[in-house]
């Protein structure tokens, strides 16, 4: 397993919920606080130049784990389940210019806000089969440029659709997508799943990326989440990618990094040995 931190541009919203906002400075500042890699939390494909992340990558030795895309339904108002064909449509070719920077970039994205919501006026099985249709789209078009694809259960006090890991495993069997896969973030499973642990193990099979934060979406170590609990269940998935910090940069945005990389750099050292 190797640890991440989210980040975003400079001018990402406040619900992109990164630690550090600037490409350059993130890359560097996660550099020196041990982390493998980075997650960008992008809204489309131009906001950074590839050629300068390569670079900015290599100087600093770190690698990309993900795009993920919680802002292309925070700041752009696209979206999968959404009635209008002309959203959906826009949602999918951003997408898809996500999956090709993905190639070269961590060769995952992730679906998480932008699977959008059961709305008002519509029934449970309309949103449903838009998203499936949409996630399918996608999945051929990542296919091909070998990317995976991963859902993201969110809590209920965000999104009516798809809250826990179960949800999300029998959703995506039902897309049916060889490289479509799971992302659970352990702040969202703290209020919806059963058990953490036992949640991550019997949905283990379609794991491919961890969101790790606290119970109060502070750095880990500072609520009351138990990650042995965490670390057990992703050992008995036999969970082998990235985990990746996507927190409150509370007290402030390097203290937070810095409590997140203290505390869970030593579980991963002893995880990968086991
Ligand atoms: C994004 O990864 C996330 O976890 C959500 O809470 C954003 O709404
Ligand atoms: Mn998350």
């Amino acid at each position: 397993m190797k640890l991440s931190v989210a980040i975003a541009g400079e001018q990402a919203l406040p619900s992109a919920f990164v630690v550090w906002r600037g490409f350059e400075a993130s890359i560097r500042k996660a550099a020196e606080l041990g982390y493998h890699g980075v997650e960008l939390a992008l809204k489309c494909a131009d906001e950074i130049d590839p050629d300068k992340l390569h670079k900015w990558l290599k100087q600093y030795h770190l690698e990309v784990s993900c795009i993920s895309t919680g802002q292309v339904f925070a700041d752009l108002g696209l979206y999968f389940t959404h009635e209008s064909d002309e959203i959906r449509e826009k949602a999918i070719v951003v997408f898809t210019e996500l999956i090709h920077m993905a190639k070269d970039f961590g060769k995952i994205v992730s679906i998480g806000r932008a699977r959008g919501f059961v709305a008002q006026g519509q029934t449970r099985e309309q949103a449903e089969a838009l998203f499936i249709d949409a996630a399918r789209q996608i999945c051929g078009i990542a296919d091909k440029a070998g990317v995976t694809i991963i859902v993201e259960p969110v809590n209920r006090y965000e999104t009516n659709f798809i809250n826990n890991l179960d949800e999300a495993a029998s959703m995506v069997k039902r897309i049916g997508c060889g490289n479509l896969g799971i992302m659970p973030d352990v702040f969202h499973m703290n209020i919806e799943d059963d058990k953490i642990g036992a949640s991550l193990a019997r949905n283990g099979e379609l794991l491919r990326y961890i969101h790790l934060a606290d119970s109060n979406r502070m750095a880990p170590g500072q609520g009351h989440i138990d990650f042995d609990d965490i670390f057990g269940g992703l050992k008995a998935a036999g969970f082998d990618g990235w985990a990746s910090i996507e927190i409150l940069a509370k007290p402030d945005p390097d203290t937070a990094a810095r409590q997140a990389a203290e505390y869970i750099l030593p579980l991963i050292k002893q995880y990968n040995k086991a």
